[in-house]
């Protein structure tokens, strides 16, 4: 049995979470076309009879602008120190020099896969010269290219993650998938509805917290509070006469019912909090 920590690592949007969802085979991680979706380490597990992959999905490096970005790049390191294999995850459009400078400045010192995604998006001659490039890289042990999100060449990736990684016994039940709670995943659900209806920085000025989860017999309770730094941003997010905010619930509730397997009523509440992004408290309330 081979058993240990994978960790997947890139840019904002190089398709991270699209590619930890194609191994799962499942919706877990929250996706979304604008940068920076994930903010924590998303812990999943892949099990078979011959390997467990405890898969660490994370946020998008980027340079921290406010204490909710510190909080997010920990998630990052931390996720660096216990890996047995590292994935890197390139956007295969993205430019060589400066994948080059940020695989440098990672220094990993686990075995890393680089992967290429999104490979539909370029010329097949295009993405042979760039995968020669990459595999040129000090410190890179293998290129996978792959397309996430139409699910191309995952067997692939995952057999060279298997190659690389320790016998042992698995660290989780085979029935598991993840160590995070379901109410994780609820708030995580609403935040990818912001990310999709709300434009600019509102999705960037929010976060979510689930208040109430009570699975009833026949239905899944949920209260969330969506809580936003300034009273202008509240008012966006109600929209006029609360239209939009009405779409965001029917939106949520029905991501939610397919997510659950059960029949969700749903409530939203928009909170002001000054500045929360900034304030150590509050992101410890909401969890970062
Ligand atoms: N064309 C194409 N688009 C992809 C592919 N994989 C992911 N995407 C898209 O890329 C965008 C970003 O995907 P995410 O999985 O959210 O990226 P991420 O790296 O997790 O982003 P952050 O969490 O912001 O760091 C989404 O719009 C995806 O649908 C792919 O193989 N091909
Ligand atoms: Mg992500």
């Amino acid at each position: 049995m081979k058993a240990g920590f994978v960790n997947i690592i890139g840019k904002p949007n190089a398709g991270k979470s699209t590619l930890l969802n194609a191994f799962l085979g499942e919706k877990l991680s929250i996706v979304s076309s604008k940068v920076q979706t994930t903010r924590h380490r998303i812990r999943a597990f892949l099990t078979s009879d011959d390997y467990q992959i405890v898969f660490s999905d994370t946020p998008g490096v980027i340079e921290p602008k406010y204490k909710l970005h510190e909080k997010m790049m920990h998630a990052v390191n931390s996720s660096l120190e216990d890996a047995d294999v590292c994935l890197f995850v390139v956007d295969a459009r993205d430019s060589v020099e400066e994948i080059h400078n940020l695989v440098d400045e990672f220094k990993i010192k686990v075995p890393l896969i680089l992967v290429m995604n999104k490979i539909d998006l370029l010329k097949t001659a295009e993405v042979t010269e760039k995968e020669q490039a990459f595999a040129e890289f000090k410190g890179v042990e293998k290129v996978v290219k792959v397309s996430a999100n139409k699910k191309n060449n995952i067997e692939s990736l995952v057999a060279a993650i298997v190659e690389l990684l320790p016998e042992g016994e698995p660290y989780y039940d085979k029935d598991e998938l993840t160590d995070l709670p379901t109410k994780f995943f609820a708030g995580e659900i609403i935040r990818e509805k912001i990310f999709e209806l709300y434009e600019e920085e509102i999705p960037y000025q929010t976060t979510v917290m689930i208040s109430r989860f009570e699975e009833k017999t026949t239905l899944i309770k949920i209260v969330a509070e969506i809580v936003v730094q300034r009273e202008s941003q509240k008012a966006i997010l109600l929209g006029t006469g609360g239209s939009k905010i009405k779409e965001l619930g029917t939106r949520s509730r029905m991501e939610l019912e397919k997510f659950l397997d059960a029949k969700v009523f749903l409530e939203l509440f928009v909170k002001v909090r000054n500045n929360w992004r900034n304030n150590e408290l509050y992101l410890k309330e909401y969890g970062y």
